[in-house]
C-alpha cells in the first residue's frame, strides 16, 4: 500500500523501535522519567524556549495551551479551517468553556487587520478576547506556510492588546524546512508552541507543548492531569520522540519534493484540477472531477490499486507524503491516478 492519507500514518523504522526498546524511564508524574525529561529539553531548545512538555496527541498540547490561557466564558480567535475548529471535537468548547471566534483567511492564514478587527472592545457588553491561534502548516489550507512578517504584524497586534498567543505548530517543522526560517525564530512570537513528533517526523505518538512561562507551564502541567494526558513510564515513547527530532528534521524536504512531484503529475491528468505552486509543504489538496467515478468509488478504486488517499468533502480529496513514500511510491500512485482517470469517456476538464 502507498498510503497518502496522512503523515500521521509513518510506522516507526527498526532504528527508532532499538532506540525506544532501550529508553530509561521512570515514572514521569514524579519528574522521574529520564527519557521524557531529555526529550523536554531538548525540544524546548529547539524552538528557543525554557521548558516544554510532552504530551500524547497535537490535539492534547492544543487543547492543554487553549485551557491554561483562556478563562471559561471568553474568546478565542482562530482561523476558520484550523484543526482546532475542524478537527478537535469542540474540546475548545465542551472542554475549556471558550468562545471560538473565527476568521476566515486565504489558504488557511489570517493577516493582522483581520486579527485586529476580531479583537472584541473593551466595554461592559462584550465577551473579551483571551487568546489568538495561528496554524503552521496551515492543514486543511493545503500546508501552507504562515510568512514571518504576517506573523510579526500579527504579534504587534497582540502585543497592543496584551494577548497571549499559540502556535498550533502540529507541522512546525516542514514550516522551517521549506522556509529555512530557524524554529526559535517562529516560536518567540507564541506564548505557547505545540509540535508533534509523531507526523512527518515519524514517531508514534506524542506532541510537545513549549513556553517560557513557569505560570502557564504549571497550569499545563495541572490541566495535563485533569484532561488524562499524564503518562507514566512515557520515556519509551519520548525515546521514539528524540530519535525523530534527531534524524527526521531535515530529510522533510524529501517529503515537499515528492509533493512537488506528485502535484506536477496530478496536473497532467484532465480530470484533476490542482494548482502546483500552492504546494509548499508536504500536503495536496486536488479535485477530481470524473464521469465514471463518485468521489468515494474513485478512492475505493484507487485503494484497490493499492493508493490510499482521503476524501475531504465534494470533489475534493487530500494526499499527504511522508518518511514511508519514496519518490518511486509517487510514480506509481500517480501512474494509478492516470490509469483510472485517463481512462474514461468524457471527463469534465
Ligand atoms: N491532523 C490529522 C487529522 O487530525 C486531520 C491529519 O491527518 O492531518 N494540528 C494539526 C494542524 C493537525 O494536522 C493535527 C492532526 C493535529 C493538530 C492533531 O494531532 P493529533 O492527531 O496528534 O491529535
Amino acid at each position: 500500500m502507498i498510503d497518502l492519507r496522512s503523515d500521521t500514518v509513518t510506522k516507526p523504522s527498526p532504528a527508532m523501535r532499538d532506540a525506544m526498546a532501550r529508553a530509561d524511564v521512570g515514572d514521569d508524574i514524579y519528574g522521574e522519567d529520564p527519557t521524557v525529561n531529555r526529550l523536554q529539553e531538548v525540544g524546548a531548545a529547539l524552538v528557543g524556549k525554557r521548558a516544554a512538555l510532552f504530551v500524547p496527541s497535537g490535539t492534547l498540547g492544543n487543547q492543554l495551551s487553549v485551557r491554561a490561557q483562556a478563562e471559561p466564558g471568553r474568546e478565542v480567535i482562530v482561523e476558520g479551517q484550523a484543526h482546532i475548529i475542524r478537527y478537535e471535537q469542540g474540546a475548545a468548547a465542551a472542554l475549556a468553556g471558550v468562545q471560538l471566534h473565527w476568521v476566515s483567511g486565504a489558504h488557511g492564514l489570517m493577516t493582522a487587520e483581520q486579527v485586529q478587527a476580531a479583537i472584541r472592545p473593551k466595554d461592559p457588553y462584550s465577551i473579551q478576547t483571551a487568546l489568538i491561534c495561528l496554524e503552521t502548516t496551515h492543514n486543511a489550507g493545503g500546508g501552507t506556510v504562515y510568512p514571518l512578517p504576517t506573523i510579526q504584524a500579527i504579534r504587534a497586534v497582540a502585543t497592543t492588546h496584551g494577548l497571549p498567543m499559540h502556535l498550533d505548530g502540529a507541522r512546525l517543522f516542514n514550516a522551517v524546512v521549506a522556509s529555512g526560517v530557524p524554529a526559535a525564530e517562529y516560536a518567540r512570537h507564541f506564548e505557547t508552541v505545540t509540535f508533534c513528533l509523531s507526523k512527518g517526523l515519524g514517531a508514534p505518538a506524542g506532541s510537545l507543548i513549549a513556553t517560557d512561562d513557569p505560570g502557564v507551564m504549571e497550569r499545563l502541567r495541572r490541566f495535563r492531569r485533569m484532561y488524562g494526558g499524564a503518562m507514566r513510564q512515557s520515556g519509551i515513547l519520548a525515546a521514539g520522540g528524540l530519535y525523530a527530532l534527531e534524524h527526521h528534521i531535515a530529510r522533510l524536504s524529501e517529503d515537499h519534493a515528492n509533493a512537488k512531484r506528485l502535484a506536477a503529475r496530478l496536473q497532467q491528468i484532465p480530470a484533476v484540477t490542482i494548482d502546483p505552486s500552492r504546494v509548499e509543504t508536504n500536503i495536496l489538496f486536488f479535485d477530481v472531477h470524473s464521469t465514471k467515478f463518485s468521489i468515494p468509488a474513485f478512492v475505493a478504486a484507487l485503494k484497490q490499486e493499492g493508493v490510499l488517499i482521503n476524501a475531504v468533502g465534494g470533489s475534493t480529496c487530500r494526499a499527504v507524503t511522508h518518511l514511508d513514500v519514496s519518490a518511486e511510491d509517487i510514480e506509481r500512485a500517480a501512474d494509478h491516478f492516470a490509469r483510472l482517470l485517463n481512462n474514461q469517456a468524457g471527463a469534465s476538464h
